[in-house]
């Protein structure tokens, strides 16, 4: 069941509403999940640009079911409805939304707390060599007056201590708090990353725009890995401006759309670094692959 708050860091609903230039600010102690709350409110018509706060999930979801496991308190743990117009587009809600999502969260990151996250396609932003600081999760549906929509779910790890993560996230999950050691108010990043999102609210799912795809680039924490995904095994070598990971692989350069990337290891692959892009080294291979 909802609980809800009338303060978020001190501060009512109002007055959030009004700093961020947002139609609608729903807070709460306590949700199953933000993105289900701002689904219900998407498909019963609020407005794009609509934001659900809460400080504990007790149903927290990555993506494939997934679980997102955050003490209360201690994460930015935000849902945004947005509004691209475009029925087809939306229902399959194709990577750009989950690359735009991600590339405003990076900066808002980058803004709120001074520390420079990478991206992971299609939906991490990682520190290399340190793990996972946040993930996105943009699902995609249309409402029964035929209104289509987007919910981008956004889980931020901030104030966690190593200890504050369950034994098999430790490894692989960092917080603001274990990369700096200071712990930013979570409004410090919410108000930038609603402000980078304020162009998406109500834009089409339009291709990746060349300042969007050079913005990835210089996040890309795949580029130059060698990867399997949906059945192939390739060097990642960037992403198309539909948002679909470009893997180099022996038959030529294959697009992957959906699932989830992990290191090839098998011998077979090994032998791939021949198609290595020039003038990309090799990186380690990524710290947090499910
Ligand atoms: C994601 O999925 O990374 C998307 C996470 C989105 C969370 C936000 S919070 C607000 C909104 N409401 C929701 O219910 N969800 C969104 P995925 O790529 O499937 O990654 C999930 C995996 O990340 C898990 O299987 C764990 O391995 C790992 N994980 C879980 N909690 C984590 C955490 N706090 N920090 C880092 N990694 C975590």
């Amino acid at each position: 069941m909802d609980v809800a708050s009338p303060l978020w860091e001190n501060v009512p609903a109002a007055t959030w509403r009004d700093r961020w230039r947002v139609p609608d600010v729903i807070l709460l102690a306590r949700t199953a999940s933000t993105n289900d709350v701002a689904r219900r409110l998407a498909d019963a018509g609020a407005p794009a640009g609509t934001v659900v706060i809460a400080d504990e999930q007790t149903a927290g979801r990555g993506r494939f079911g997934r679980e997102w496991i955050a003490p209360p308190g201690c994460s930015l743990l935000l849902s945004i409805v947005l509004r691209p117009g475009q029925a087809d587009l939306a229902v399959r809600l194709p990577s750009t939304a989950s690359i735009r999502v991600g590339l405003a969260a990076a900066r808002a990151i980058e803004a709120g707390a001074g520390v420079k996250t990478a991206l992971k396609w299609p939906n991490d932003l990682i520190i290399p060599g340190r793990g996972k600081v946040a993930g996105i999760l943009c699902e995609g549906s249309t409402a029964p007056d035929g209104d289509p929509w987007v919910v981008a779910g956004i889980g931020i790890n901030i104030g966690q201590t190593a200890d504050d993560f369950p034994e098999e996230l430790r490894a692989v999950a960092t917080s603001i708090r274990r990369l700096t050691g200071r712990v930013p108010s979570r409004a410090a990043i919410a108000g930038p990353l609603l402000d980078a999102l304020r162009p998406y609210r109500l834009r089409d799912l339009r291709p990746l725009q060349p300042d969007e795809l050079q913005d990835y680039v210089r996040r890309d924490a795949l580029r130059g890995q060698h990867l399997r995904a949906e059945g192939e095994s390739g060097i990642a070598d960037g992403i198309a401006a539909d948002g679909a990971l470009r893997l180099l692989t022996r038959q030529g350069i294959r697009f992957v759309r959906s699932g989830s990337v992990r290191p090839a290891t098998d011998s077979t692959d090994s032998r791939l670094p021949l198609l290595q892009p020039a003038g990309t080294p090799p990186k380690p291979e990524p710290e947090n692959c499910p």
